[in-house]
């Protein structure tokens, strides 16, 4: 009997290791790296004649994609495609497409920009910066309103505001993010005029007092502009750009840097249906979308975070189905935030009504968050989860020693 085992060869790095680990030559770990990692991709709307190109392209490289069956006798304009191969494979198929019609040689360099991706390391914004490449960030929610689903009223008085804003940072925050209007499903707005009596003082106070960024959550241009010149870094977006057509040139004219969320419809009808035929992609199509009207409006894509948007117009099962996939959400090219801290999924899933009695179920799922790409987490429990996030992402960057 042999000693046969498996290896997770995903990251590039570790399959060097392995490879150099059998005494295999320097120059062929250089060509056999890129072997080890396998990689799916979905391309939608190609051509008929375009996805069979790519299909035989493919073949020919020793990968394969699935197109539609009726591409073959071009019974179907148009198909979706997945292309399946090793990051080798998908090199070769890059320098095999540049020269075709039918829209592929835009595709061939949509290809090489995601084999080149690398993760953010540094998010810089008019005027501030913070550092992705060391640990995890924990954004503190800070709601400065009677009615947030887990601590409506707890922080409403300005002082109990700012006594937990500096608790938190305390505790680990890496930024503060400051609300004045519940999103909880079903909360009615709030106009303009009062949510900018709750937050302005706050931000005024915070921007001039702590040593991290402030980030504003509102979907409103006109509370985005006076909360940046009251200090604010960050402006978090729940609507993604979508609520206020004035807020994408707002963010562009400040500087700031923006969060765009996805969620389907508004808080007050998002959970009247949860369902989706593609969950994952259809978030990932709306994402895409705001990073597009983000771009038009000319907001650089390094200031923009990305967040799948946990718990809005989601079914408890989505919501878990979001955070296991959540990896996928890397080729939008933008870190990944995520807010699922004590909501009701997690209440839902293990039989807890009390949302303030959810930090366990918080503190996993901000941890399997960052397992599976997170670079921010949105959360109340800072202390725990701080500490939660610190040791998951020590495990993930762990080098390989003798230990
Ligand atoms: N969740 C809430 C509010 N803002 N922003 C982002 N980017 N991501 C989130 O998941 C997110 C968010 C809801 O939580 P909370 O602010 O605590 O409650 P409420 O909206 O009731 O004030």
């Amino acid at each position: 009997m042999f000693l046969l085992r498996p290896l997770d060869l995903r990251d590039p790095g570790r399959a060097e290791c392995e490879l150099a680990r059998v005494g295999a030559d320097p120059a062929g770990v250089a060509k056999m790296r890129d072997k080890a990692g396998f990689v799916a991709l979905r391309v939608d709307g190609l051509k008929a004649p375009a996805a069979n190109i790519l299909k035989q392209e493919m073949l020919s490289v020793g990968g394969d994609a699935a197109v539609g069956r009726g591409v073959i006798n071009c019974s179907v304009e148009r198909t979706d495609a997945v292309i399946l191969g090793t990051r080798k494979q998908v090199r070769a198929l890059v320098r095999k497409l540049r020269p075709q019609p039918f829209g592929l040689r835009v595709l061939a360099e949509q290809l090489a920009g995601f084999l080149q991706a690398q993760p953010p390391g540094v998010f810089r914004w008019h005027g501030g910066q913070l550092d992705l490449s060391s640990r995890p960030l924990v954004m503190a929610a800070l709601n400065v309103t009677p009615d947030s689903f887990s601590d409506g009223g707890d922080y409403f008085d300005r002082s109990a505001a700012l006594d937990r804003a500096l608790q938190m940072v305390d505790e680990g925050a890496d930024l503060l993010d400051v609300g004045g209007e519940s999103s909880r499903p079903g909360a009615a707005p709030v106009d303009e005029a009062e949510e900018l009596r709750r937050v302005l003082p706050v931000v005024e106070h915070l921007a001039s007092r702590v040593g991290v960024p402030v980030s504003v959550d509102t979907y409103k241009a006109g509370v985005a502009r006076r909360a940046v010149d009251a200090g604010a870094s960050i402006i978090n977006d729940i609507s993604g750009l979508r609520m206020d057509p004035a807020m994408a040139a707002t963010v562009a004219a400040a500087g700031c840097a923006v969060v765009v969320m996805h969620m389907r419809g508004t808080p007050r009808t998002m959970q009247t249906d949860t369902g989706y035929d593609d969950l994952v992609g259809e978030v990932y199509a709306g994402l895409a979308g705001s990073l597009a009207v983000a771009e038009a409006a000319g907001v650089p894509r390094d200031r923009v975070w990305v967040d799948p948007g946990i718990g809005f117009g989601k079914s408890a099962r989505g919501n878990l189905v979001l955070l296991q996939r959540l990896s996928e959400f890397a080729g939008l090219g933008c870190p990944v935030l995520v807010g699922a801290s004590r909501k009701s999924f997690i209440g839902k899933t293990l039989g807890i009504d009390d949302p303030k009695d959810r930090v366990e179920g918080s503190l996993a799922a901000a941890v399997v968050a960052v397992w599976n790409g997170a670079r921010v987490v949105r959360v109340h429990d800072v202390k725990a989860t701080r500490r939660a996030v610190d040791l998951a992402w020590a495990a993930l960057s762990a080098g390989e020693g003798d230990g």
